[in-house]
């Protein structure tokens, strides 16, 4: 999928926009060593590929260099609008303001969300070049479809300069009940900012009630029946759009011969009877600490048998700039340590620690060679991973152990749903996944996989964008 054509051209005017904290193209450099750009890997890209061609789409985002200024260029039929973002910016807009206030407060607190002034004025700054960007870029009466809590300010900001545009936002992570909102010394300017577009999405029907109360309570906003009143009459909607996955694609892909290849060299070289598997960013939403903690217990008590199981966590590297993640790293890595260095002997630890990311035929190997999945943040949004691994489990066997807290739980119900905070029944139900019967595995298996195959990331884009009055 690499490509060079690049063009120092102004985008003409596209009838389909996407706004998103990052472009969908990534810099690699080519067979001769040339650098280009690439395609992103992520779901959101590949859902939204063929509607961005046929509609001639533009993507606006930054490139992830800062303080370089780029020219729009067209990549695989795309016109790329990058947004330049300075190194200050990128610290308190992106690494402050995103990552270290809205990102743990809208995910439970967590983590104590920060609250800086200067964070504050950057994102309302940054914020503003975006919806800039996108007032340009969009054709009469075109359609914007704006990406996540980096830009929850950019509706109103378009929809300011340009009433005439159909704008659309969703939320990738959660969105938090009233009484943690209003802790954001900003709570107004961001319920504003998001009552801009005319369809605001969001993971469960959940975070869409929680939104619309505080449009009532908050900005004294009429609301019914899914719907708030602007106070110019106008009217926008809120809803519940689970995302989701490209099922078939993973399927595929576990399906190939040199993914089934190495699914079987992991297990050799694992040489475990089981093998449990957690593949997260390295986030504290998701809920590491407590899987470890009761992974160790159940080494240490003989519940699961050193020589018999292993536990692999796949951890990717993320936000390593910000604070938080430094010290969970740290503390993640720490407790891997202790219980190996108490419970393995010479060749054998029961914990597989990897801190690094891999390619999508990699993963799907790892789905593949796994006997039970263990999904337990403290709160997520949806959570792709459960999805993935049940769309790569074509032999219908394998168990998924899942948080009530991920989004995912409201679909993928025949899931061993835990409790993350509750280490004692967390322990009982991986054991209890990893202990049912065949004939048990496969019966939750083909009901999840009926979900998530008859609701894929297709659906999902072409739901939100009918609903927003996409033609
Ligand atoms: P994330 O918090 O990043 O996404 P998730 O939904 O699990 O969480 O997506 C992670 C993605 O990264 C998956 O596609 C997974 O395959 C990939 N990944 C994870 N570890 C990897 C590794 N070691 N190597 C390579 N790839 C890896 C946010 C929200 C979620 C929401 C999504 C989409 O926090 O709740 O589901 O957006 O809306």
């Amino acid at each position: 999928m690499t490509n060079n054509s690049r063009s120092s051209q102004a985008p003409s005017r596209a009838s389909f926009v996407v706004v998103a904290n990052r472009l969908a193209v990534e810099r690699t450099t080519d067979d001769q060593d040339e650098p280009c750009w690439r395609t992103s890997p992520g779901g959101l890209v590949t859902a939204l590929e063929p509607i961005m061609k046929a509609k001639e789409g533009a993507w606006i985002g930054w490139h992830g260099a800062p303080d370089e200024v780029l020219e729009p260029f067209r990549h695989d039929g795309i016109d790329m609008v990058p947004v330049p973002l300075s190194r200050d910016e990128v610290a308190e807009f992106y690494e402050g303001f995103s990552n270290a206030t809205l990102w743990p407060l809208y995910h439970d607190s967590v983590a104590f969300p920060e609250f800086h002034r200067e964070w504050w004025d950057a994102y309302v700054k940054v914020n503003r070049r975006f919806a800039e960007a996108a007032a340009e870029v969009a054709e009469e009466g075109g359609v914007v479809w704006v990406q996540d809590y980096q830009l929850q300010l950019v509706p109103k900001m378009l929809r300011d300069k340009r009433p005439d545009l159909k704008i659309g936002f969703f939320l990738h992570i959660p969105f938090p009940p009233q009484e943690l909102f209003q802790q954001l010394p900003w709570r107004k300017q961001v319920l504003e900012g998001l009552s801009g577009a005319d369809l605001v999405g969001f993971q469960v029907p959940g975070g869409a009630a929680n939104f619309l109360r505080l449009m009532k309570d908050r900005l004294g906003l009429e609301t019914r029946r899914g719907e708030f009143v602007r106070p110019d009459g106008t009217r926008g909607r809120a809803g519940a759009y689970p995302i989701s996955i490209d099922a078939q694609a993973f399927q595929d892909l576990a399906n190939h011969p040199e993914t089934v290849e190495r699914a079987k060299e992991i297990r050799e070289d694992l040489d475990a009877e089981i093998v449990f598997l957690g593949v997260d960013r390295l986030d504290y939403t998701k809920g590491l600490r407590q899987r470890i903690r009761a992974f160790g217990e159940l080494f240490k008590s003989g519940q699961l048998d050193p020589d018999k199981a292993v536990f692999l966590q796949v951890a990717t590297p993320s936000r390593e700039r910000v604070e938080e993640y430094k010290r969970l790293r740290d503390d993640i890595e720490l407790l891997v340590g202790r219980i190996n260095g108490d419970m393995g002997r010479i060749g054998r630890a029961p914990i597989t620690y990897l801190h690094a990311g891999y390619p999508r035929q990699e993963m799907a190997a790892l789905y593949r060679a796994a006997d039970v999945m263990v999904v337990t943040p403290l709160r997520d949004g949806m959570n792709l991973v459960a999805k993935e691994y049940v769309a790569c489990r074509g032999s219908g066997d394998g168990a998924l152990v899942l948080s009530e807290f991920a989004g995912a739980a409201r679909e993928l119900k025949q899931a061993w749903q835990v409790n993350p905070y509750d280490i004692d029944g967390m322990k009982d139900q991986i054991l209890a996944a990893a202990g049912a019967d065949q004939t048990e595995k496969r019966r939750r298996m083909r009901q999840l996989r009926r979900q998530v195959f008859t609701h894929d990331i297709n659906r999902w884009a072409e739901t939100f964008l009918r609903d927003l009055g996409l033609e």
